[in-house]
């Protein structure tokens, strides 16, 4: 029998290092985490079969990183937490990741069956399951490569995080296998049956004045070019939701964002279509305006993998399907039906109308602050084209939703899934590494950069092409203009002025303060030549409340 000793100096056969090297093997390339006694070994086998591993700050950190590297690689990341505490640190992330669909493996410690008086212990699997992601487990050592193997395969095919639970006193054990199973080949995508195919058709041809909205849906499905050649043969507008935003960029059938952040020409030609054609999109209160947006339209048809996400929002016609396989099937029936390809000059005129940079808007600059809005608008004209584009949450996410352009849609990582603050810069962080080639920018709250503080050290230490861009308003605007408007006191929402910049170079970072336009030079001289990352605290006019924000509190939902 193997002593404790004898196994750890063989570390090769020990279940924790086979399932860390197996990742690897597996194809997984990078990890995120936060190393403690469960999830050292394993780690450090990763690394040691030539897998990459950033060490986060804090486990939420960790998880967001890999959610920003997933959304824009479209690749599972590893993430690496501790038992307990590791997890629960990790899980508000976990949750956004589970509800944006993006795939990642996390590899979390777990404490003994036996040891149930250790104080990390807690139900993990009810934990990662109530946030909608999907837990699995090492059974044995007979089984373990095997259910690595399969928590990989399931996070690519249902297209969310899989937390492998790994009891410290299984890791230690010898494992059976020498080689990780072979992952079963990805499910071919389904289209949808012929004849719902020819219904589609059918309501397209004759409808006066369809409308396409494009959800994440269908950014994981990369469905843009087949839904932009629908566009184009059946005369549709197009659009996406705020997840979405990028899919059709330069499309000259976009209208924009449908729901809060449609300007108003873009509002006002949404909610002229006579047929929405709702393409992997959950059609929540934001991309609706609480269905105010499509209330003249005759038809609202949904295509969707999920049935569960396409049930509900009075939809006449639900086709279940992948987004890109049932677009070009489409596209295949308008065709055979010779209904050509051809150029739509009014819904291209239309859509000219719609850029938010185009709309008037009063200048509310006061002394040593500056409109978000002409800020955004500066920001935008300082950096390269080719950029990703990452959104944390609060009242200011209007601004880069309406005036920063990502080029594609896996460029823009919205990370508002689950609505919560702070998640933004270790997504954009995740984002960055992905794509070292070129720079990354977040945009942020004063209130979401100080709930995430700890990764400023490590955007410093990878010394990453990131332009960090909080919109220090010293306040959670957007608790204060709601209750505000309503009479309450905001004064618990309101804080003393906070030196981001300072607090930037303290962790490594260059910084800026931006009060006025001139300010922005520094920020384009960055952008030329990046070398490492910047903090921007642009100290924003709080009293400029975005349109989307009052409609939101007029119509009642958070
Ligand atoms: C984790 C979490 N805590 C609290 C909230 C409620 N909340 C929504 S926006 C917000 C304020 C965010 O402040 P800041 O990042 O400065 O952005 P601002 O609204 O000021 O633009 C808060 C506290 C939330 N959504 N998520
Ligand atoms: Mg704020």
């Amino acid at each position: 029998m193997d002593t404790a000793g004898e196994r750890s100096a063989d570390r090769v056969t020990a279940v924790a290092a086979a399932v860390g090297a197996a990742f690897f093997e597996l194809g997984v390339d990078t990890a995120f985490g936060v190393l403690g006694s469960g999830n050292f070994v394993a780690t450090e086998a990763f690394v040691a079969a030539g897998g990459t591993f950033h060490a986060a700050r804090h486990e939420g950190g960790a998880a967001s990183m890999a959610d920003g590297f997933g959304r824009v690689t479209g690749r599972p990341a590893l993430v690496s937490v501790h038992q307990g505490p590791g997890l629960t640190n990790a899980i508000t992330a976990i949750g956004e990741a589970a509800k944006a669909r993006v795939p990642m493996v996390v590899f979390a410690g777990d404490t003994a069956p036996g040891a149930l008086r250790s104080n990390f212990r807690i139900d993990q699997h009810a934990l990662v399951e109530s946030v909608g992601a999907r837990a699995e487990r090492l059974h044995g050592p007979r089984s373990a490569l095997a259910d690595a193997t399969r928590a990989l395969a399931r996070a690519r095919d249902e297209r969310r995080p899989v937390v492998l639970m790994a009891p410290v006193d299984l890791q230690e054990e010898a494992v059976d296998e020498a080689a990780p199973a072979t992952p079963p080949p990805a499910p071919l995508p389904a289209g949808a049956a012929p004849g719902a195919i020819a219904t589609l058709a059918d309501l397209l041809l004759a409808a006066r004045r369809p409308l396409v909205i494009a959800g994440r849906g269908a950014v994981v499905a990369d469905a843009g070019e087949a839904l932009a050649e629908l566009g184009e043969r059946a005369g549709a507008m197009l659009a996406t939701t705020a997840m979405a935003k990028g899919l059709f960029a330069g499309h000259p059938h976009l209208l924009g964002i449908s729901g809060g952040f449609s300007s108003p020409p873009t509002a006002e030609l949404i909610a002229s279509a006579d047929l929405v054609l709702a393409v992997g999109a959950s059609l929540t209160p934001w991309t609706t305006r609480e269905g105010s947006l499509f209330a003249a339209a005759e038809k609202l048809v949904r295509i969707d993998v999920e049935a569960d996400a396409a049930v509900g929002e009075g939809a006449d016609l639900v086709v279940l399907g992948d987004a890109a396989e049932v677009t070009a099937a489409l596209c295949a029936e308008l065709a055979e039906r010779g209904h050509d390809c051809r150029r739509y000059p009014e819904i291209e005129a239309a859509a000219r109308r719609c850029a938010w940079r185009l709309q008037r808007f009063e200048e509310a600059s006061g002394p040593g602050q500056i409109d978000p809005r002409s800020f955004s608008i500066a920001l935008e004209a300082a950096l390269p084209t080719e950029r990703t584009v990452v959104v944390d949450s609060g009242h200011f996410v209007g601004w880069p939703a309406m005036y920063l352009e990502p080029p594609d849609a896996r460029s823009w990582v919205f990370v508002n899934a689950f609505q919560a603050v702070g998640l933004g810069l270790g997504a954009a962080i995740g984002a960055a590494v992905a794509r070292p080639d070129r720079v990354t920018v977040l945009a942020i709250g004063d209130g979401g950069l100080l709930m995430s503080l700890p990764e400023l050290e490590t955007a410093a230490r990878l010394g990453l092409r990131l332009l960090i861009v909080a919109y220090d308003d010293a306040a959670y605007g957007a608790e204060v203009h709601p209750f505000g408007a309503a009479g309450h006191d905001v004064s618990l929402v309101r804080f003393p002025d906070t030196d981001l910049a300072a607090i930037g170079r303290a962790a490594g970072l260059g910084a800026v303060t931006v009060r006025e336009y001139a300010d922005l030079e520094p920020v384009a001289t960055w952008a030329a030549a990046p070398d490492g990352p910047l903090l921007v605290d642009a100290k924003v006019d709080p009293a400029v409340c975005a349109e989307w924000l009052t409609l939101t509190f007029e119509q009642g939902h958070p």
